[in-house]
């Protein structure tokens, strides 16, 4: 934290270029202002991401998803230090779906990870997914193309599997953890839908707990059922809280992302830049929907029900206003 009060200048092309070499340099205080003017999307942002483009693809983006409760910050804080030990540096972003309201798990998430706040091969960011009802945010996406401009190894993405997050998580990591834990009551017939489906890794995290095992048949016995794919999927067991079982989960990611690597830097950098320019066109729908006004909306919606005007063309109608 930087308490001079000084505001840095980045209103050209140079000054963005200037602060993200300085990024890529380990400055721990460039890194956090370059994200910040990224979340906040500011002016500067523009051009610090122009800047990020040449560097990025570097980095591995790891998803952990799953129920409230299963473990997924104890298991990154693990899989942190895992890859610490073998000499990877670590950027971590932990999206937070909730309201301000119960905003307790951002700050549970800051605590548990504390510890690995005095290392420089460390970066964590906590971020609320705000607006996004469950869904990751813009900013999110942002924030892992900085890290990775940024020369991190590895960026590790924690989300709460719930609705279209999930489907967000596989749309910009390269690899999908999915985790699951004995206890959490009907959550593997929730898994059923949807998570199952995207994960590269499966993981029964709360081993040392009982029903662990139970939990993990389950899992195996839901995936006996899916297509042939779906049967050599890894599925894990962990134990987040002791480490046990985080080596193998951390050399399962490396597997499932060198799969990733035949396909390149650029298969990466397009996946994040799909996905940017998907949900800016939708905001960008939504806006002119607002735009057009209720009495827009209204006029389209008499011709609809008199029948001369389907709701397909009125929608093509409405936006085809600029
Ligand atoms: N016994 C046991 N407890 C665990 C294990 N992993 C996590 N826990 C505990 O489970 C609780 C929830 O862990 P978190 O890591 O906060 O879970 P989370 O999935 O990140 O939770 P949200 O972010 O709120 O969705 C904490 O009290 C952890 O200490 C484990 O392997 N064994
Ligand atoms: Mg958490």
């Amino acid at each position: 934290m930087t308490t001079t009060g000084a505001r840095e200048r980045i209103e050209t092309d140079q000054e963005a270029a200037a602060l993200i070499a300085r990024m890529r340099a380990g400055e721990r205080r460039a890194t956090a202002l370059v994200i910040t003017e990224l979340e906040r999307l500011s002016k500067a942002a523009p051009l610090l991401l122009r800047a990020m483009q040449v560097h990025l693809g570097h980095a591995l983006v790891v998803g952990f998803t799953g129920p409230p409760g299963a473990g997924k910050s104890t298991l990154v804080n693990a899989v942190i230090s895992e890859l610490r030990r073998a000499g990877k540096t670590v950027g971590v972003i932990a999206v937070d779906p909730s309201s301000p309201v119960s905003g307790g798990a951002i700050l549970g998430d800051r605590i548990r990870m504390t510890a690995a706040l005095d290392d420089d091969g460390v970066f964590v960011r906590s971020l609320a997914s705000r607006g996004y009802l469950g869904g990751l945010s813009p900013a999110a996406v942002r924030i892992i193309d900085a890290l990775d401009a940024a020369g991190r190894d590895v960026i590790l993405l924690e989300t709460v599997g719930t609705g279209q997050n999930e489907i967000d998580v596989a749309e910009v990591a390269d690899v999908r953890v999915v985790i699951s834990a004995p206890g959490l009551g009907d959550d593997i017939q929730a898994m059923k839908s949807g998570l199952l489906e995207i994960a590269d890794i499966m993981v029964v995290n709360k081993g040392d707990r009982p029903g662990a095992d139970q939990t993990l048949q389950q899992l195996l016995g839901a995936l006996s059922i899916r297509a042939v794919r779906r049967q050599s999927l890894p599925v894990l067991k962990t134990t987040a809280t002791t480490g046990e079982g985080v080596p193998e989960l951390v050399a399962a990611m490396q597997a499932s992302g060198a799969e990733h690597d035949s396909a390149g830097p650029l298969a990466r950098r397009r996946r994040r830049a799909r996905y940017l320019i998907a949900r800016a066109a939708s905001d960008l729908v939504a806006e002119r929907v607002r735009a057009g006004g209720p009495a827009a909306l209204d006029t389209l919606a008499d011709q609809v029900l008199g029948g001369t005007l389907g709701p397909e063309e009125a929608a093509k109608r409405l936006l085809d206003k600029p």
